[in-house]
């Protein structure tokens, strides 16, 4: 297949876009090769410049949850947009969303909206730091937040990919509040802990890492860190802005029956357009302005054009909850198969899921945190990336990045993806 069209608009992107993307990891920059420019895209697949097809796994990082272009979200936006598309003053719409979050995560008493997963995050940590009254944060080695300077300290996605351990222009004493413990090593949190004692605001976790590809908490590993937080006083955050609404109804706060202090959201929330949120327990979210003095604020936050894409696409989850049976199964499905082809060709391999999040990790160690993920064949990953792309496979173009499954795929899309990875050799 030729992408010439997309070589073309890469080269013209690059000379008023800073390396032609809006976003580091569209760049293909670990992979290699030239992104493809995306024309339009329906249900399973996406169509290129070059208006080649591609059966998509990506689905705009996780938010297209239905499929691109869902016909109700279509239609609502394109209804709501006839009515202006942003007041800078409170809706209906906003709290219609509110309440139905609510419904869907019983345990959020108060939540507020921003535009994106960053600003939730950000905001969160801020709020607990203002509710605590102290400074430091601990988060997890590869696991990713946003951009905040809080946050860029061994984080995930994109520095993980880019190998970038520290990020300029993020001032030392803002690091020095950024404490980092391995993914699954509730020891290490101990120590941190006790060798911090009443100075850590809050951790904050990926309850479903997503970010140094999938990976899933231990036994006994959020558990453990909730009667961490329980005993030190500590707000415990969950970053649901991949998990949120995708690993089940209530995020992962309903799969592993944990109640966190803060839960951030982002992705499914907004239908695909810019939306965030953090919420929690109505203690904590009271110091938020304007009840309280830990200010947070956005122009378009609660954007109507936003909340009404939202509340379609959340209204469609709630409503049918058999959705998430459906992505569970097809998921599985694809994880069986392809781990059968690469095992009879004698590619050692595992495979890391949970619902419809899924990543490959080419590695004869289980992947369990940071490190076992750095230590798999990245080279290959990115040899595979391009034999599925070639094919008309679309993956997410990193080894440290989740797959995210639409109910859009058929079993056709998946047996062809099957097909596809059968064709591969090492
Ligand atoms: P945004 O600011 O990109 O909306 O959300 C930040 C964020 C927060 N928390 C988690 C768990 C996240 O995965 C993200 C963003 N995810 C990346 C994908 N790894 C977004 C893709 C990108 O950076 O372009």
């Amino acid at each position: 297949m030729t992408i010439a069209k997309s070589e073309e608009l890469f080269k013209r992107a690059q000379q008023s876009i800073p390396g032609g993307v809006n976003s580091p990891v569209r760049a293909f920059k670990s992979v290699g090769g030239t992104p493809l420019f995306i024309k339009r895209a329906k249900g399973a697949y996406l169509y290129d410049a070059d208006d080649n097809r591609y059966i998509e796994y990506i689905n705009s990082w996780g938010p297209m949850i239905l499929g691109h272009a869902y016909q109700p979200v279509i239609d609502a936006i394109c209804s709501k947009a006839m009515d202006s598309t942003s007041f800078g003053a409170p809706t209906e719409l906003e709290t219609q969303v509110a309440e139905l979050i609510r419904e869907m995560v019983p345990n959020v008493d108060l939540i507020r909206m921003v535009s994106s997963g960053t600003e939730a995050c950000m905001s969160a940590i801020r709020l607990a730091r203002g509710f605590t009254k102290r400074n430091k944060i601990i988060k997890f080695e590869g696991c990713y937040h946003g951009h905040a300077d809080s946050f860029l300290v061994k984080a995930g996605s994109g520095l993980a990919t880019f190998n970038i351990q520290t990020v300029p222009g993020v001032t030392a004493g803002v690091a020095n509040d950024t404490l980092n413990a391995s993914y699954n090593n509730l020891d290490q949190v101990q120590e941190l802990v006790n060798t911090n004692k009443n100075e850590i605001a809050a951790i904050i976790i990926e309850p479903v890492a997503g970010n140094m590809g999938c990976i899933l908490p231990e036994p006994g590993f959020l558990e453990g860190l909730r009667r961490i937080c329980d005993d030190e006083n500590i707000v415990f955050i969950f970053d649901e802005v991949m998990t949120g609404f995708r690993i089940a109804k209530g995020g992962a706060q309903e799969k592993f029956h944990i109640d966190a202090d803060l839960v951030t959201y982002g992705k499914v929330i907004g239908g695909g357009l810019p939306v965030g949120a953090f919420g929690g327990k109505r203690k904590i979210m009271e110091h938020i302005s304007p009840l309280g003095n830990v200010y947070q604020a956005g122009t378009l936050s609660g954007n109507p054009l936003a909340m009404i894409a939202g509340y379609t696409m959340l209204n469609e989850l709630n409503s049918n909850p058999g959705i998430y049976d459906e992505l569970e199964e097809k998921t599985s499905y694809l994880e069986e198969n392809m781990s059968a082809v690469l095992a009879g060709k004698g590619i050692r391999h595992r495979i890391n899921r949970l619902g419809s999040m899924i990543s490959l990790h080419f590695s004869d160690h289980n992947i369990v945190d940071f490190d076992s993920a750095s230590r798999a064949d990245i080279p290959l990953f990115n040899r595979f990336f391009h034999h599925m792309l070639d094919n008309g496979i679309y993956l997410p173009p990193s080894a440290y990045e989740s797959w995210f499954l639409s109910n859009a795929l058929s079993y056709e899309d998946l047996d062809a993806t099957i097909e596809v990875i059968k064709t591969f050799s090492v």
